[in-house]
Formats: structure tokens, C-alpha cells, sequence
């Protein structure tokens, strides 16, 4: 069965559970529509179109995707259900949608048999963030230009920390000086 259009473009494919998932993925995309890397987003339910879910994952590899990224929450079986159909590597990115919070997510999507990995990530936009960056870490193995990029977002979180350190030393300082007067 083909669904999925031939994009030889597209590096990174991206598979929510449902569009519910995506506000907690928008933050993610950002930083690859920033890098520039080629990527997809598409929606494919493990229950509720599970022969989508299917020829999305068995068809990914053969469009030129490198590495799926697979989000959803409750009883989370989709990365596990993509990463039976590829050779892909797969990142599962646990979503707190449900009642239970992420437990439900978190254990569905980590607790895969052995034989079939998926790389998973913590629940919430902070995994679905770091999915992106595994995945550009992957990629970049044969990349020098992408090797570059995470070199430069490294040493901008470590800018960021210092900047953030100094503002609240000159807060105490000043609430100090404030509470002397
Ligand atoms: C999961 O169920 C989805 O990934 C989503 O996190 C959750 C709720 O989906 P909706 O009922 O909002 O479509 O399959």
C-alpha cells in the first residue's frame, strides 16, 4: 500500500499519536525549521489507523527519512508499532495526555521487548526537544555543516546559563542593597 508520497527531501520524519500531540512538538520543529533539516510532520495513530501507522514506517525508509520520531500519550504504542515495520532508528517521545499523566506513555513507549529499541525520551515538549536534537545528532555523523550547528547550540545554552547567572546575582545584590537602605 502506498500512502506516504516519494520525498527523498525529507530526513526526519515526524509521527503523532494524534494532532492533540502537536502543541507539545511545535518548540521541536522550530529548532529543525531553524537548523534547516529537511522534515514532515504527519499523523498516524498505533490504534486508530494502525495500517496508516504501518505504511507510514514500512514506507519511511525507501522516501529517504533517515530517523522517525514517534510522539503519543496514553497506552503509547506507536514508536514500538513503527519500530516493528523499519530498520530506522526510532525516538519515542512519551506525551502526559491522559489521566495517569505520562506513567501510561512513559512505560508504553520505553518498555519495548528485546530485539526492537526505541530511543526514549522524557514526557512532554522538554523530550519531544530533545528528540529533534538526537535526531540531528544521528544525522550529523555524516554531516560537518550539522556538526557545526550543535557545536554553536551547545555554546549558546552555556552563554545563556552564564547570562542567567549574572542577572540573578545582580538581583540579590540589588534586593540586598534594598532591604539595607
Ligand atoms: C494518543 O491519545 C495520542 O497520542 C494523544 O496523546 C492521546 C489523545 O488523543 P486524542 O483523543 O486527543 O486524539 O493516542
Amino acid at each position: 500500500m502506498e500512502v506516504f508520497l516519494a520525498d527523498t527531501a525529507v530526513q526526519i520524519g515526524i509521527v503523532l499519536g494524534s494532532a492533540s500531540d502537536w502543541p507539545e512538538v511545535a518548540p521541536a520543529v522550530q529548532l529543525l525549521q531553524r537548523w534547516q533539516i529537511p522534515h514532515e510532520v504527519v499523523v498516524a495513530s498505533a490504534h486508530r489507523s494502525p495500517a496508516r501507522a504501518h505504511a507510514y514506517a514500512s514506507e519511511a525508509e525507501a522516501r529517504g527519512v533517515q530517523v522517525i520520531i514517534a510522539v503519543a500519550g496514553a497506552a503509547a504504542h506507536l514508536a514500538g508499532v513503527l519500530a516493528s515495520q523499519t530498520i530506522l532508528p526510532v525516538i519515542g517521545v512519551p506525551i502526559a495526555s491522559s489521566p495517569l499523566q505520562g506513567l501510561d506513555s512513559l512505560l508504553a513507549t520505553a518498555q519495548m521487548p528485546a530485539g526492537v529499541p526505541v530511543a526514549t525520551m522524557a514526557l512532554g515538549s522538554a523530550g519531544a526537544r530533545n528528540a529533534a536534537i538526537l535526531a540531528v545528532q544521528i544525522l550529523a555523523r555524516q554531516d560537518p555543516r550539522l556538526q557545526q550547528q550543535l557545536r554553536d547550540y551547545k555554546q549558546e545554552m552555556a552563554q545563556g546559563v552564564a547570562r542567567a547567572s549574572q542577572e540573578l546575582q545582580e538581583k540579590i545584590a540589588k534586593d540586598h542593597a534594598a532591604h539595607k537602605a
